[in-house]
């Protein structure tokens, strides 16, 4: 019988909504029941682990789940003996220092003899040793933001998104220490049975992810405009081309970018193009 591979993922929180989807889209159902701390999936042999994304690193480093979705902060702070297989591009965020508002800020030797309030001591020792600066660390879990309203702490080291939170406690941020996202760890000693479903996991989120921005694009141009519209839109290989019922004009397919979506377009319009139809990709295998 084939070896189940065990994924741990977030129970609930800002990783949960991102790591099921990803599930999904690489075609691998979860039996729902959140609330069992063990779920198997239908169709491919893995089962999920819920766990609070605290515990991911440990738990895969000590081998109770042989990969885990976690946030690459996590990773870094724990120092646990894992693997980061696959960066997953959600759940971004940074890690970064913040200080009251209305103080003014000079450069990193502000923070010397300073009491800075995180929960991610790790990092941020590092961060502050690297660049020779002095400061006291101060341990607290959740609400760090708070702590220079109420003299707990002269600035924080916390993660930031969209900063209002910042904004809301009257903070500015003024150095970004590193950035994070989502991440694919596992363990450092798999077996090869578990690590061929593995390859095989990451061979379908690469799948899905490579189709992420790219669209589907259709249009009909005279043959004569062929060369020159197939310039603008490379495709995988080369785009495809088929004649249409109309004599002297034919049917182009690619692939293209969302990023340039609107440039390619113009430069198809002007070349010729007709009838141009534009669709979501969900997976490319290349
Ligand atoms: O219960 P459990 O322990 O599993 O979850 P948790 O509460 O510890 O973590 P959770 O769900 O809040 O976050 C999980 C992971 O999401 C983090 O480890 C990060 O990798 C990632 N992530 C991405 C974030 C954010 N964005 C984020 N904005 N984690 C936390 N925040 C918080 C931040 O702490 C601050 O309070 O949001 C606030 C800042 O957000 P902005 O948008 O106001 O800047
Ligand atoms: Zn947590």
């Amino acid at each position: 019988m084939q070896k189940l591979l065990r994924i741990a993922i977030q129970t609930k929180g800002r990783l949960n909504e991102g790591s099921v989807r990803l599930m999904e889209e690489a075609g691998i159902s979860l039996i729902i029941g959140r609330r069992n701390l063990v779920s198997p999936a239908k169709n491919f042999p893995v089962e999920v682990l819920y766990l609070r994304d605290d515990d991911i690193p440990q738990t895969v480093a000590y081998g109770a789940s042989d990969v885990g979705i976690v946030g690459e902060n996590e990773v870094m702070e724990r120092k646990e003996n894992v693997r980061i297989v696959k960066r997953l591009g959600f759940s971004k965020c940074r890690l970064s220092l913040a200080i009251p508002q209305q103080l003014e800020y000079h450069g990193i030797s502000w923070f010397n003899g300073k009491k800075i309030a995180t929960s991610y001591p790790g990092i941020l020792g590092n961060w502050l040793k690297s660049n020779g600066i002095d400061a006291e660390i101060h341990i607290i879990k959740g609400s760090v933001e708070i702590s220079p309203g109420i003299g707990l702490a002269d600035a924080i080291f916390d993660i930031v998104s969209s900063g209002s939170t910042l904004v809301s406690n009257r903070l500015k941020e003024v150095e970004m220490v590193v950035a994070s996202e989502a991440v694919l760890i596992a363990n450092e000693n798999l077996p090869a049975e578990k690590l061929a479903v593995l390859e095989d996991l990451i061979f379908r989120l690469e799948s899905v992810q490579r189709a992420e921005g790219k669209k589907y694009i259709l249009l009909n141009a005279p043959n004569e405009k062929i060369a020159e519209i197939s310039s603008v839109l490379p495709g995988m290989k080369s785009p495809t081309v088929m004649p249409l019922a109309i004599p002297g004009w034919s049917s182009i397919h690619s692939v293209i970018s969302e990023n340039d979506f609107w440039e390619v377009i113009g430069k198809l319009k002007r070349a010729g193009a007709e009838g141009i139809l534009v669709i979501p990709i969900e997976k490319m295998i290349l």
